[in-house]
């Protein structure tokens, strides 16, 4: 058997009936092109710590950059639950491609839309959505992660009106292959975000190498030296403050809860084939009932979280997914796949840290998903703070 191209949907609920026809379509579509397109290849490039640039165009043929956004913009006009559907589908190729995505229309796509002028959208959207432009998002520094109210970037607005840029950003996903930076600079209004092309003059970046986890993802440091840019450039007052960057984690850690749990699918629908096929003292090891209890274990987590992202989908779609609904799901999504895919290496035995499957890559990737867009700890005190009402943070 390859375990790497197996076409089992884990629906235990029959989630799919209450899917919309376009959103079985979108998940059909997502799934194919990582059966035929992702799975093939991804292991070689998380081994080699290569991205697979090659896939850019066919995602953005097939409309997985920034799907919700309206068709005037060269977008789908998707609903939250078909997003998080491709979500779920493009991590259960890799988390690479997910972060990828996520960047390109939760945290560039998204805030071009919701805080840019329209001279804005139409010039990067469309570009944006065929991955002709990819896009990055500089928010956390090296010295402010979790607390980036602290950030030392900052833009000083010059006599001509133009703005000057100086600081770093760290960690930051697409980094080193983005034309367009958006860039969170502290200013003397607040917190702004700026449209910057990353060929501007004092604009540099610094690849991250040698990471354990999403390997296959692109992690730059951003270097900015007096870069200058024009007023025109800069997303609008509404974005003024820290509100402006949360409120897009809001949509990418959204599509980060569902997707998380299409790397758990992957890992769980492995380790059951395995335990299927595999022989000790004569039987099947699926047959032992501890290797029972592990995948029973498994399959019960995962269709208890796919419930709740399918209905913060529901709520999304109504105007009603706060964001300490979102940092639950977030928050529940990634452990609760971390423990799957714990429970998958166990049942794989020694094969289980082999590239030939699936699941260490996975688990890897989810030390990552772990602490962007939030840690654990972090969304636990914003659930924290809205049952309480007593904020952890100041
Ligand atoms: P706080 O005082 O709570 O809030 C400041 C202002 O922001 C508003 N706000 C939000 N607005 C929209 N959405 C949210 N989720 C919001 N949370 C807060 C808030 O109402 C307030 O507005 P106003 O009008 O009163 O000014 O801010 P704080 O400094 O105490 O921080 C709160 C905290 C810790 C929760 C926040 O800083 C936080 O979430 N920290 C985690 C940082 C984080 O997640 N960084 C992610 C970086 S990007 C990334 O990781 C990309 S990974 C890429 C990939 O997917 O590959
Ligand atoms: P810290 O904030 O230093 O946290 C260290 C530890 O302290 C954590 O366990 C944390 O939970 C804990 N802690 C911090 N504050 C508190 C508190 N108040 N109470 C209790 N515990 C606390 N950022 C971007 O802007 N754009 C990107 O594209 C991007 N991509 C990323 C890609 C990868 C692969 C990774 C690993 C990170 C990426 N990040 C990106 C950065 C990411 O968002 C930060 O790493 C994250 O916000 C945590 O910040 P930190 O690593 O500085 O940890």
């Amino acid at each position: 058997m390859n375990a790497d191209t197996s076409p089992h949907l884990t629906d235990f609920l029959d989630i799919e009936a209450d899917l919309s026809d376009e959103e079985r379509l979108v998940r059909q579509t997502a799934r194919e092109f990582v059966n035929e397109k992702v799975l093939p290849v991804i292991d070689a490039h998380a081994q080699t710590e290569s991205f697979p640039a090659q896939l850019i165009p066919p995602m953005g043929e097939l409309g997985f950059f920034g799907p919700t956004l309206p068709a005037r913009y060269g977008c789908a006009g998707l609903s939250a639950t078909g997003y998080g559907l491709l979500m779920y589908e493009l991590e259960r190729g890799d988390s690479a491609l997910r972060s990828l995505a996520s960047v390109q229309g939760s945290l560039v796509m998204y805030p071009i839309y919701a805080y840019g002028s329209e001279q804005q959208k139409e010039r990067w959207l469309p570009r944006l959505a065929t991955g002709e432009v990819i896009g990055c998002f500089g928010l956390t520094e090296p010295d402010f992660g979790s607390n980036p109210s602290g950030m030392r970037t900052r833009a000083v607005r010059q006599n001509d009106g133009s703005w000057l840029i100086n600081g770093a950003k760290m960690w930051i996903t697409n980094g080193s292959i983005a034309q367009l930076a958006l860039i969170w600079a502290r200013t003397e209004e607040g917190i702004r975000g700026f449209l910057v092309e990353t060929d501007t003059p004092g604009f540099s970046t610094v690849r991250m190498k040698n990471k354990w986890s999403l390997r296959a993802s692109v992690t730059s440091e951003l270097v900015l030296n007096n870069v200058v840019v024009d007023e025109e450039q800069s997303l609008l007052a509404g974005a003024v403050g820290l509100k402006g960057p949360l409120s897009c984690l809001n949509q990418a850690r959204y599509g980060i809860a569902w997707g998380v749990l299409g790397g758990a699918e992957h890992c769980y629908q492995t380790a059951l084939a395995y335990a299927g096929e595999r022989v000790q003292f004569d039987r099947p090891i699926g047959s032992f009932q501890l290797q029972q209890k592990k995948l029973v274990e498994m399959v019960t987590a995962l269709t208890t979280a796919q419930l709740l992202v399918f209905q913060l989908g529901r709520l999304k779609e109504r105007g009603a997914a706060t964001a300490a609904r979102i940092s639950m799901a977030k928050m529940n999504s990634v452990a609760t796949a971390l423990a799957i895919c714990r429970n998958a290496r166990t049942i794989l035995g020694a094969n289980g840290i082999m590239g030939e499957y699936p699941v260490m890559r996975h688990a890897a990737n989810l030390e990552s998903v772990l602490t962007y867009e939030g840690t654990h700890d972090i969304h636990e005190l914003i659930i924290g703070q809205e049952i309480t009402g007593l904020s952890a943070f100041r």
